[in-house]
Order: C-alpha cells, then sequence, then structure tokens
C-alpha cells in the first residue's frame, strides 16, 4: 500500500489532520489502535478555542458544532465564597469560547472521514514506524490476523501520550520536559442540568473543584482527589456530597443531582518533547504534550499543531517547498509552551498541594503566594484581561 501522509491515531488530531489534508487534495491513511466506538466511548475535553472552531469549519465538519454548541463569553472563578466573573468577550475585544465535547467533534470526523471513503485501519495492533529519517519511511501493522506496509512520504504522529511515535525518535534526539502532579481529577457525567450557566473553577479549602457541561440537560463536573483514590470506591453520593462543599453556596444551593453516566480518574501532568519533528516524523497534540486539564488547553493545542501541519504538508505538495517541514516544531512549541504555562499556572493557583508544594515550599506559604496570585489577578481589570487573553487562546502563527 502507498499514501502520501501516514497518520497514527484516530484521537482528534489524526482525523482532524487527515480531513484538512483530504480538502487539499492529499493522500492519507490512518492507523488506530482501538475500534472506533471505544474512541468514541473516551469522555475528555469540552471546551473549543475560536482558533479550533474555525480549523473544524475550514475541515467541513462544524454543521453540528455551530447548531448544537454554547458560545460561552465568560468563565467564572470562585474561591473564598466569592464568584469572579472573566468576561472573556468583552476582555479580548469580541473573542469567546465553544462549549462542544471533544466526543461530539471526533464523532462528527469519523462521520465525515467515511462519508468521504478514506481508508482507516481500526483494531490495528504491532504498528511500527520504520525509516523516518530517509525519504521513504513505511509503517508496518497487523490487523485481523495480517500484516500490512503502508509506504509514504511523511508520517504523523497522532497516537496520543502513549502511542509508539515519540518513542520512535532515538533518545540522544529529544529532550523531555516534565511535571507530574501530586493529584488528580475525578469527573463526573450526568444528565441533569448544569448548575450554572457559566464554567466555574473553585478553588477551595477541601481542594478544587469545577463545573462545567456538555448541553442543556447534560453536566459534567470535576473534583481534586488524592492519586491513590479509586474511582469505585466513590459513590454517585459521595460525589455530589463533596461536590456541593466545594461550590459557593449559592451555587451549591441550585446543584441537582442524579446517576452519573460515567465516572473517572485523571492525573495531571504537565510534558513536552522537544523537537516535535525528526526527519520526516511529526509528533502532532497530545503525542508531543500533555498538560493539565485546568486551562482547557489540551485539545485546544492538538488543533493548533494541525493546523500548522496543514499549512506545511499543502505547502510542500502545492509548491515543492520542502524545506518549510523544518518550521514545524518552532511554531508548534512557541504556542505549546504558552499553553503549558498557563495551564500550570492555573493549576498552581487553584489546587491544593498540601505538604508537596511547588518549588518545595511548604504547605502554608505555598497556599499563602497562591491565594495572594489569585486575589491580585482578579481584583484588577487589567489581571483578568491576561487570563481571558490566555483562556481564549493565543493566534495561530503562519509559516514565514
Ligand atoms: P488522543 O485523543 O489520545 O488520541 C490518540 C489516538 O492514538 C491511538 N493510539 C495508537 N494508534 C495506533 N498505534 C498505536 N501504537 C497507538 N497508541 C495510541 C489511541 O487509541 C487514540 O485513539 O490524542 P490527540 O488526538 O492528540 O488528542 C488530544 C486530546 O485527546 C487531549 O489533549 C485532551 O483530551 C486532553 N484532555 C483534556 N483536555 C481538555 O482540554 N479538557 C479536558 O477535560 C480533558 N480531559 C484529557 C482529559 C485527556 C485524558 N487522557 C489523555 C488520559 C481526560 C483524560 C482522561
Ligand atoms: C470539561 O468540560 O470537560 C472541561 C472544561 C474545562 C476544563 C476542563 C474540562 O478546563
Amino acid at each position: 500500500m502507498k499514501t502520501q501522509v501516514a497518520i497514527i491515531g484516530a484521537g482528534p488530531s489524526g482525523l482532524l489532520l487527515g480531513q484538512l489534508l483530504s480538502k487539499q487534495g492529499i493522500d492519507n491513511v490512518i492507523i488506530e489502535r482501538a475500534a472506533g466506538d471505544y474512541i468514541l466511548g473516551r469522555i475528555r475535553a469540552g471546551v473549543l478555542e475560536q482558533g479550533m472552531t474555525d480549523l473544524l469549519r475550514e475541515a467541513g465538519v462544524g454543521e453540528r458544532m455551530d447548531r448544537e454548541g454554547q458560545i460561552h463569553t465568560g468563565v467564572e472563578l470562585a474561591f473564598n465564597n466569592k464568584r469572579v466573573k472573566i468576561e472573556l468577550e468583552k476582555l479580548t475585544g469580541g473573542s469567546t469560547v465553544m462549549v462542544y465535547g471533544q466526543t461530539e467533534v471526533t464523532r462528527d470526523l469519523m462521520e465525515a472521514r467515511s462519508a468521504a471513503d478514506l481508508t482507516t485501519y481500526y483494531e490495528s495492533s504491532n504498528v511500527v514506524l520504520h525509516d523516518v529519517k530517509t525519504d521513504s519511511p513505511y509503517v508496518t501493522f497487523e490487523q485481523g490476523g495480517e500484516e500490512y506496509r503502508l509506504d509514504c512520504d511523511y508520517i504523523a504522529g497522532c497516537d496520543g501520550f502513549h502511542g509508539v511515535s515519540r518513542p520512535t525518535i532515538p533518545e540522544s534526539s529529544r529532550k523531555e520536559f516534565e511535571r507530574v502532579y501530586p493529584f488528580g481529577w475525578l469527573g463526573v457525567l450526568s444528565d441533569t442540568p448544569p448548575v450554572n450557566d457559566e464554567l466555574i473553577y473553585c478553588k477551595t479549602d477541601r481542594g478544587f473543584a469545577m463545573t462545567s457541561m456538555r448541553s442543556a440537560t447534560r453536566s459534567r463536573y470535576y473534583l481534586q482527589v488524592p492519586l491513590t483514590d479509586k474511582v469505585e470506591n466513590w459513590s454517585d453520593d459521595d460525589f455530589w456530597t463533596e461536590l456541593k462543599r466545594r461550590l459557593p453556596d449559592d451555587v451549591a444551593e441550585k446543584l441537582i443531582t442524579g446517576p452519573t453516566i460515567e465516572k473517572s480518574i485523571a492525573p495531571l501532568r504537565s510534558f513536552v518533547c522537544e523537537p516535535m519533528q525528526y526527519g520526516n516524523l511529526f509528533l502532532v497534540g497530545d503525542a508531543a504534550h500533555i498538560v493539565p486539564p485546568t486551562g482547557a488547553k489540551g485539545l485546544n493545542l492538538a488543533a493548533s499543531d494541525v493546523a500548522t501541519l496543514n499549512k506545511i504538508l499543502t505547502r510542500v505538495y502545492k509548491d515543492g517547498d520542502k524545506a518549510c517541514i523544518n518550521q514545524y516544531s518552532e511554531i508548534c512549541l512557541r504556542r505549546v509552551w504558552h499553553g503549558e504555562r498557563f495551564s500550570w499556572w492555573m493549576t498552581s493557583m487553584l489546587h491544593d498541594f498540601g505538604d508537596d508544594g511547588a518549588n518545595s515550599t511548604d504547605a502554608e506559604t505555598y497556599g499563602r503566594f497562591m491565594s495572594s496570585e489569585l486575589n491580585f489577578y482578579t481584583d484588577n481589570e487589567a489581571g483578568r484581561r491576561v487570563i481571558a487573553m490566555q483562556y481564549v487562546g493565543l493566534p495561530y502563527e503562519d509559516l514565514s
């Protein structure tokens, strides 16, 4: 088999890249380890920046999002029983975010891909990338007991944090930056009306909590929990009781509870692999970087990598300019590090680090630093604008 671009992974990065490349007439094949239904069962991000919604429209998959997604003009921060509104639209001169779940984005992309009759190998095993430093890289994999070889010009490693693409780059040719946080997020999905029109990020003495949503009838809530907690030990009642304790009183009073339809614990990590390119292999999205979810940046950074790679491959195939591939890593990493810093900062300000405070500071001192930071940034418009600008996302960079 032969294609122009082999894409490893059918998460949002791989599917979106495949769709955009096809629009440019660039042939691509996706090789995915899991089954399509399994991917759609994963509940992940909920907030899309305008850069990403524009890209989805460009890929021809914006229609349902524009119909069913909710535009949010602000988010709230809550602490000390006080609620502060960050007016995203007003403070940024018109930018908003779209609340539309990653599951729905993925579903729209999968449907568009099958409607366009593009090739995807789900449930592939033993995926191996070969000769990525040469001009004739290829991928081997197994599916349904058969072995396949896919020859290509370029490989896009869109296979997430635990994929095979990043480890294909020799250790001596990459540097990894990492911070693992001493807590996780317990997330719950429930067919109950959201407690508030806007998302609320809550800092409390009992730890962080947040309220989000997927639609007018489906809510998404999170609690900071110790990494030692097991999801099966959290009953629905325990979850709702603890959430109520962490919400501001007037919000807690309005909380409508019900059976949960998904419950899981995600660890929190900041991670970057530099560079994001090795020969004709490009790392995209979670394969190259992870952020804690506090800034809602994970999926959005994946989208900006995809935008950059799409521009590069379009120029390669339309103009024959192969040199431009060397811009990929630098352009992506500038935006990635902004997202990493913002996510780390939001995480640091809003969570309880216990005795494992950042920079080896004791819990109380670190807590004071971060409370003061939160007060400083929320008490004045310039501070709130700094938060708003980053929350809506920085502009995408063009190729030179
Ligand atoms: P994905 O979504 O992980 O998709 C990677 C795909 O590659 C496949 N794969 C392989 N395929 C072939 N061969 C192999 N050897 C392979 N190994 C893996 C996988 O099966 C999968 O289908 O990465 P992608 O596309 O880069 O998308 C990134 C986003 O998914 C991610 O940034 C966000 O979801 C991060 N994230 C969150 N971001 C937010 O902004 N808000 C959130 O609330 C939020 N919650 C989360 C999250 C990430 C989580 N992970 C990764 C554990 C919650 C969780 C649990
Ligand atoms: C979500 O709705 O799942 C969500 C929203 C904002 C975040 C993280 C998760 O920062």
